[in-house]
């Protein structure tokens, strides 16, 4: 039997149509999809999409991760990163620390460094345009992705400014993209429980709306795997389809598998291979307007994010380099790779690798 003829006699033979003719998807589609019982066939309309998009491609970045602080006063019950102020846990880098650990890598063909933290409770907004001053000072070509929308609402309430001023301060000072983080599940029923202080959803998308507008993109995410429904699931993606036919400022989606570990969450089972290859897959399908889908290796593992490339992916961001979010839950993999690792990871699993930078135009030999 060839692919065709197993989508044709499966259970969502009319999805599988509708994708061939370029059709959207809606709501019911999405929740059928999670509730099909064969994930391969999930999996193969993905592959299908993503490679008349990006064909034989597979992307990854060399990039940085660099965290602040874990400092924050929301205590999300996902999260085994952040900590109060005074907890023996607690750390926070000064801005020569951060420059310090650029340094440690100048001679690396780093494009990215992301950095993000918590929402500290007294650091001054000064602190953060700093940061972006002086590592753009230190490496001037390099893509700064920093600050999620929630911390983007936190600086603006301690400064005092509205988030607008906030953002463009942000990017005087060199920011250039926002990362995806803090969407987490956008309905209010599953933030009441797993993060009642945080932001909205509504809130989130808000703002990442605001910087599309201001021509600052950015990444958007998804946290699966804990107390959200199939049909929170897709209400979250739709909702981020719905901004993106508005401003057209995603560049990518993350779906990032909740690690329990040392969270107070700890007691929800780890999220199999098969709900985050079909988490991978039907976000591909539905979100018909983000180029992008990333299988963050930190989060999966290195073998599951392997065949997330068949099931919809077509990136698995980076070298990374001293990870903490993942791997405080118990992230099994490794907090870094090389250039060498992650082609070798991509060509192993029967793709070209490609690097990209951070809007995912690519760079060196292939370029
Ligand atoms: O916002 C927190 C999530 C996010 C856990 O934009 C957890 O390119 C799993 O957003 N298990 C941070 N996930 C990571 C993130 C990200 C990573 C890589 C690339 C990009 C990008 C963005 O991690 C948080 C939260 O949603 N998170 N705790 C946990 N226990």
């Amino acid at each position: 039997m060839d692919f065709g003829n197993i989508l044709e006699s499966s259970e969502v033979a009319d999805i599988w149509k509708k994708v061939r003719l370029g059709e959207r998807l809606s709501f019911d589609d999405g929740v059928r999809l999670f509730r099909c019982g064969n994930p391969r066939v999930v999996g193969m309309m993905a592959d299908g999409v993503r490679r008349k998009l990006h064909g034989q491609r597979a992307y990854y970045v060399i990039n940085q991760h660099i965290n602040y602080s874990n400092v924050c006063g929301n205590g999300c019950k996902f999260c085994a990163f952040g900590t109060d102020a005074g907890s023996s846990l607690a750390f926070q880098l000064s801005v020569n620390d951060i420059l310090e650990k650029v340094k440690e890598r100048l001679n690396e063909p780093i494009t990215e460094i992301h950095i993000v933290g918590g929402c500290h409770p007294r650091l001054p907004f000064s602190f953060y345009t700093e940061i972006l001053r002086e590592v753009k000072k230190l490496r001037p070509s390099v893509i700064l992705k920093a600050f999620t929308a929630v911390e983007i609402a936190h600086f603006a309430k301690i400064s005092g400014l509205s988030e607008e001023e906030v953002l463009s301060k942000l990017s005087r000072a060199g920011l250039d993209v926002l990362p995806g983080g803090g969407a987490e599940i956008f309905s209010s029923r599953v933030r009441k429980i797993v993060c009642p202080r945080k932001i909205s959803g509504e809130e989130w998308l808000r703002i990442s709306g605001l910087a599309h507008k201001m021509g600052i993109r950015s990444n958007a995410t998804m946290l699966f795997g804990h107390v959200e429904t199939i049909e929170e699931r897709v209400d979250h993606l739709l909702r981020l389809r719905e901004l993106q036919d508005e401003t057209h400022g995603f560049i990518c989606f993350i779906p990032l598998a909740f690690q329990p570990s040392n969270t107070s969450l700890s007691g929800v089972p780890k999220v199999s291979a098969a709900d985050s290859l079909k988490t991978i897959a039907i976000s591909r399908l539905l979100l018909d307007n983000i180029p992008h889908i990333k299988a963050y290796w930190i989060m999966l593992g290195i073998n599951t994010a392997q065949v997330a490339l068949h099931f919809g992916a077509d990136d698995l961001d980076g070298t990374v380099i001293e990870e903490k979010i993942g791997h405080m839950a118990g992230a099994e993999s490794d907090s870094a790779l090389s250039r060498g690792e992650l082609t070798r990871i991509i060509e192993e699993a029967g793709f070209e690798a490609v690097e990209r930078n951070t809007y995912f135009e690519v760079v060196g030999k292939a370029a």
